[in-house]
């Protein structure tokens, strides 16, 4: 399955501190081909620093990306630089890793003429399942087989934010947004291909889409004993309005130079006020958390 990781000291992953990891095992249907993962990422032509300060303060929700990244690239509002290209030989059957590694945005996509067939939902291998669209939300990831059976040519991969949560400026430009895929032999130009509408929602894929190919099934016994995270947002008038996320009523602080994992290997458990730590008493033991929202705001990433 396909994994990613992200710097987590301030909101310096918005600035790019972010990698992919594949973990090979087997594919619930085949392929000729991987492509390997394919990053996309809101992206911002200032700072993160200097987005963070602006956003802990703001009154009218975060900043709005000035652009999206497919694989580390994208045109620019005015057309300038250059999209992604996914290379392919016809008659072959290709596995792409696409993951959500944004700051603020969810993302539709979809390829002109090319159905998906989706095989892993985050790292869980599913019940293949085919469609000519899929939407992640922050963090998600989808791998997808596609078939090089076309025309050879190029055809759009085309890519949507959320605008129905959250915003993108390259919505705005009315260039073609995305990446193309490219057929050996065919020139090197942009597709002229044209596909399904896109969504500008955020939404999950349907449940009964994403089905185990091994189930793994949490025993009844410990439904009952589930426990629960709440989360929040606070807004402090008293600070300028200084903007705090809540686990259960209060704001994760970490103090950098005591790392709770330093602290457990230096056996103490005194993790000091609001690390919101949760101890597991027992080994191997299973522990059952309902992580829910009670706020308007829908936190994508907790
Ligand atoms: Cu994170």
């Amino acid at each position: 399955g396909t994994w990613w990781y992200h710097w987590h000291w301030s909101a310096q992953y918005g600035d790019g501190v972010v990698g992919t990891m594949i973990i090979d095992g087997p594919a619930t249907s085949n392929y000729d081909e991987d492509l390997g993962t394919l990053p996309l990422t809101d992206w911002y032509y200032k700072t993160a620093f200097e987005l963070n300060e602006v956003a802990q303060h703001s009154t009218t929700g975060p900043p709005t990306p000035d652009n999206f990244l497919v694989n580390g690239t994208h045109v620019s509002g005015e057309g300038v630089g250059e999209y992604a290209k996914m290379n392919v030989v016809k008659n072959k059957k290709y596995r792409i890793r696409i993951i959500n590694t944004s700051v603020d945005n969810y993302f539709s996509v979809s390829m002109d003429g090319h159905p998906f067939t989706v095989i892993t939902s985050d790292f869980v291998p599913i019940k293949p399942y085919v469609t000519d669209q899929i939407t992640l939300a922050i963090g998600q990831r989808y791998d997808v087989i596609i078939s090089a059976n076309q025309t050879v040519g190029n055809y759009w991969f085309r890519v949507q934010p959320g605008t129905a949560c959250g915003r993108n400026d390259i919505t705005t430009k009315g260039l073609p947004m995305g990446a193309i895929l490219h057929y050996d032999g065919a020139p090197d130009s942009n597709p002229e291909s044209t596909g399904v509408t896109m969504r500008t929602t955020c939404v999950d894929e349907p449940t009964t889409s994403l089905v185990p190919f091994v189930p793994n099934e949490v025993p009844q016994s410990v439904v009952g004993e589930a426990g629960e995270i709440d989360l929040n947002h606070f807004a402090d008038p008293n600070r300028n309005n200084l903007f705090r996320w809540l686990i259960d009523g209060t704001p994760h602080i970490v103090n950098w130079n005591d790392p709770t994992l330093e602290t457990i290997m230096a056996g103490s458990q005194e993790f000091g006020p609001n690390s919101n730590v949760r101890s597991m008493q027992e080994k191997d033991g299973w522990y059952l958390w309902w992580i829910q929202s009670t706020t308007f705001i829908q936190l994508p990433h907790p």
